[in-house]
């Protein structure tokens, strides 16, 4: 085995596995989660008793599409452009909504899987068959700036289930100020968030009875071992999340519970394991009023609306340009 000359990566994933597990402490980027059977577990997750953020924001929406639907709502119409729609399960109480109400608008779920996008779409043509669906296949980057020179009607961007959390504040400043620079001055932002709360409450949430987010982290080593011919044994890892109720930040990792060496055969790779030494592979950051007033200004965006739970566990705000 050779550690010293990095060999030519085949994919994004082998690249980063590479980088990740040479470096210290190790890391690997949550993105990376979501395999086939990591999108599985993920909807698995999401009907979790403990996993309250999907539940929590589709109340709001249930509860709230009147008036949400009356702030995006325009004389000439909307497109709606929705960044990681998924299967779209909470869009759907809005779409349903802008259907009764008649609204004039467009829907553009934007994911990177093609597969995704054609079970939406195929999906929505049985429940609500009156939309007009136009899929955006691409890297949200890819068709933000696509969507930038587009100025013919208003646009409403969505990004839901606090995917947001899933990059640090600075990662997150950077990701929002592009969807500003995307934003004509009538455009609007709608954005679900995760809130700071009962530390205990968020922590199960990441931990749960049934052992699926578990499975969901060590899919990662999973898929080391089919897609890099790598040859680590999950059992010998550990889960561990934690939530730190200062700073909001909920991380997890798997940590080795015995030193040991594993082969990245395809990455010509060898990557020693001390005893509890730890992969750090997910941010879930969990917000609060002044930190999304904070992370709006840094991005030149403004609050124009929210709207939250009985509890306040979960939030959703409305943005528009700064200066517009
Ligand atoms: C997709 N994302 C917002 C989820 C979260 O809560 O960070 C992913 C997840 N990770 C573990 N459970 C769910």
């Amino acid at each position: 085995m050779n550690n010293t000359k990095p060999p030519d990566f085949k994919t994004q994933f082998a690249e980063e596995i590479f980088k990740g597990l040479t470096s210290y402490p190790k890391k690997i980027s949550s993105k990376f989660f979501y395999d086939e059977r990591g999108d599985e577990l993920f909807q698995q997750i999401m009907e979790l008793p403990e996993y309250y953020l999907t539940g929590k924001e589709y109340q709001i929406l249930l509860r709230h599409r009147e008036e949400i639907g009356d702030a995006f709502a325009s004389m000439e119409g909307f497109d709606l452009i929705e960044l990681g729609a998924g299967d779209g399960k909470k869009t759907k109480v809005l779409l349903r909504h802008f259907e009764e109400k008649n609204f004039d608008y467009k829907y553009l779920p934007v994911d990177i899987s093609k597969n995704v996008l054609e079970q939406l779409s195929a999906s929505l043509q049985q429940e609500i068959p009156a939309v007009e669906v136009e899929p955006q296949q691409g890297t949200y980057g890819e068709v933000l700036s696509r969507l930038a020179d587009y100025r013919d009607r208003k646009k409403i961007i969505l990004f839901l289930g606090s995917n947001i959390g899933n990059l640090t504040p600075q990662e997150a400043v950077v990701f929002l100020r592009k969807i500003s620079s995307s934003m004509d001055e009538k455009d609007l932002f709608f954005m679900g968030v995760d809130q700071k709360k009962e530390p205990r409450v968020i922590l199960d949430a990441y931990n749960d009875s049934a052992g699926v987010t578990e499975a969901f982290n060590k899919n990662l080593l999973v898929r080391m071992n089919r897609e890099l011919d790598a040859d680590f044994e999950p059992d010998t890892f550990m889960h561990w999340p934690l939530y730190n109720p200062e700073t909001g930040v909920a991380k997890s990792y798997l940590v080795s519970t015995k030193e040991q060496t594993v082969q990245i055969n395809s990455l010509d790779l060898e990557v020693h394991f001390q005893k509890w030494e730890t992969i750090h592979t997910e941010v879930s950051q969990k917000y609060d009023d002044t930190s999304i007033a904070w992370l709006a200004e840094e991005a030149g965006l403004e609050i124009t609306g929210s709207w939250t739970d009985k509890e306040s566990c979960f939030k959703n705000y409305l943005f528009k340009r700064t200066g517009s």
